[in-house]
């Protein structure tokens, strides 16, 4: 495989060290289902390191650094994360199985995050508050400490940057577990921290498994933040674990998220989002925009137009750079394909692509088109994390938005119209962390602030508003007489 480092070490204090028993995870390539490689299998003992490792950093070197220099470290870290595109983006593409290109677009996003946070870290100020005679009273915005991030493997390096980078950002000392499928841009990340000068101890990070790594990390009383993002279940799990500690968590889950396409929408410019908002990276997007509501006027041209992109879609390995890529994992996989046999079963599948030519052991599923699905269907309500959309047709817009708030997911909602009163009454009405208005994703814009409603959980990260998330405020109250 192509990393440039040991992928069976852990990063604690500035030092890379085995797991505490030695143990180790195989490396699979979902591309291909072989094993690429072995990952530290990090578990209680590792986190504990790990742990006390950053709260010496807080209370050391990286605690006493100023605002000016942490934006100096990261501005130098964006700079070299974008000069080593090519061995990032392959990392990425063999260990998640996204097409290389895809996989060079987080390299970039997460250089920009490291760009905007570089910006952002001697601007976040506190304020004053005017108050009784003979006071001076104003809030200062610190760190929490030691902040525990928990993520997932579909956009490793894009959540580095809206979480760990943020939380760097602001003076945190961080430890990062991440998803056992997909840890090696994690690992690459780290080099790249250590080599640009961060200080040992400001960010440690343990691979392993959810079950041992991940629990022991939610559970630490050393943990004064967590941020999580990954599935409804192990969230709530998570924040149940913090709870013990009282420690504040914000959580990024799952979506169902609705586009809403009206008769008087821009059907040239909205066909390509209501497919790729479905299948890039394979579907596994926290944020997909995976039910396509359409009003009856346009709905037969706008099924047929969806259906034919569907079946051109090119399937292949994530180095082969087609349009999708295979699935992360078997287990990914059989979920997906469970979906699509109940689809099928009803009878509600009207596009497949072609799985033709793949490698025999990869985690290949066919991007497939649901339409007239019903909007209480499984496959209208559940999260299917795969290449799938559903088309569900609608009446007005007083229907749209009660069938698009009707799930129990609230991440993103997208909105295709050219009715400008239309557009602001369904900002308002559409129950959702960020509303696309004619777009969907707005390029991914690390500057917006994201994070969901209901089960797709709460706090924000991205933008500005993260900094409020990775810090604590405190009130001062100055008596002079
Ligand atoms: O996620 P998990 P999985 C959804 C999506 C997907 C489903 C299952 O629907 O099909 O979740 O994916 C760590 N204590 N999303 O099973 O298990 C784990 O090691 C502490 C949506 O892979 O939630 C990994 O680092 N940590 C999503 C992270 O949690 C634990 C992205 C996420 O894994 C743990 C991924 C535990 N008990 C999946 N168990 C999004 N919002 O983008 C697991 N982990």
């Amino acid at each position: 495989m192509a990393a440039p480092f040991s992928t069976e070490k852990i990063f604690i204090g500035g030092v890379w060290r085995s797991a505490a028993d030695s143990a180790t995870l195989p490396i699979e390539n979902p591309s291909t289902g072989q094993v690429m490689g072995a990952l530290a299998a990090g578990h209680a003992a590792d986190v504990d390191a790990a742990v006390n490792a950053a709260r010496e950093a807080f209370n050391g070197d990286w605690g006493r650094m100023t605002a000016v220099e942490r934006g100096r470290i990261l501005s130098r870290m964006s700079r070299e994360v974008e000069a080593r595109i090519d061995m990032l983006a392959e990392l990425e593409a063999l260990d998640v199985g996204k097409p290389l290109k895809q996989a060079r677009n987080d390299v970039v996003a997460l250089a920009r995050y490291l760009e905007f946070y570089a910006g952002a870290a001697d601007k976040l100020h506190g304020e004053t508050i005017p108050f009784q005679d003979g006071y001076t009273v104003y809030t200062l915005r610190e760190p929490h400490g030691v902040t525990g991030h928990i993520i997932p493997w579909n956009y490793p390096m894009q959540i580095i940057g809206r979480s760990v980078v943020a939380a760097l950002c602001v003076g945190n000392a961080v430890v990062l577990k991440p998803a056992e499928q997909a840890s090696l841009t994690a690992l690459a990340f780290a080099h790249i921290a250590a080599d640009c000068g961060l200080p040992d101890g400001a960010l440690n990070v343990v691979t392993g498994t959810g079950a041992e790594a991940g629990a022991a990390l939610a559970a630490h009383p050393g943990i004064n933040h967590l941020s999580f993002t990954g599935s409804t279940g192990v969230g709530v799990a998570i924040q149940q674990a913090a709870a013990v500690n009282a420690v504040p968590v914000t959580l990024e889950l799952g979506g169902k998220s609705p586009q809403l396409v009206f008769d008087d929408a821009d059907l040239d410019k909205a066909l390509p989002f209501l497919v790729n908002a479905g299948v890039q990276n394979a579907g596994q997007t926290c944020s997909a925009g995976s039910r396509v509501l359409v009003q009856r006027g346009v709905y037969d041209e706008v099924v047929r137009r969806m259906a034919e992109r569907f079946s051109a879609l090119s399937v292949g390995p994530a180095m082969d750079d087609r349009d999708v890529g295979p699935l992360v994992s078997k287990k990914q996989q059989a979920m997906v394909e469970s979906f699509i046999d109940k689809g099928r079963a009803d009878g509600l599948i009207v596009a497949q692509a072609s799985l033709a030519d793949l490698p025999p052991g990869g985690a290949y599923v066919a991007p497939t088109l649901f339409a007239n699905v019903a909007p209480d269907h499984p496959l209208a309500q559940q999260e299917i994390f795969g290449p799938a959309v559903v088309v569900i047709p609608f009446e007005t817009e007083d229907d749209a938005v009660t069938i698009a708030n009707g799930t129990d997911y609230f991440l993103v909602a997208g909105v295709w119209t050219a009715d400008g009163g239309r557009q602001m009454r369904l900002a308002k009405r559409l129950r959702a962390g960020q509303v696309f208005i004619n777009n969907y994703g707005a390029a991914g814009g690390v500057e917006l602030p994201f994070g969901g409603v209901g089960k797709s959980g709460h706090g924000r990260e991205k933008g500005f508003e993260a900094l409020y998330a990775f810090t604590t405020l405190k009130t001062v109250a100055a008596h002079h007489g």
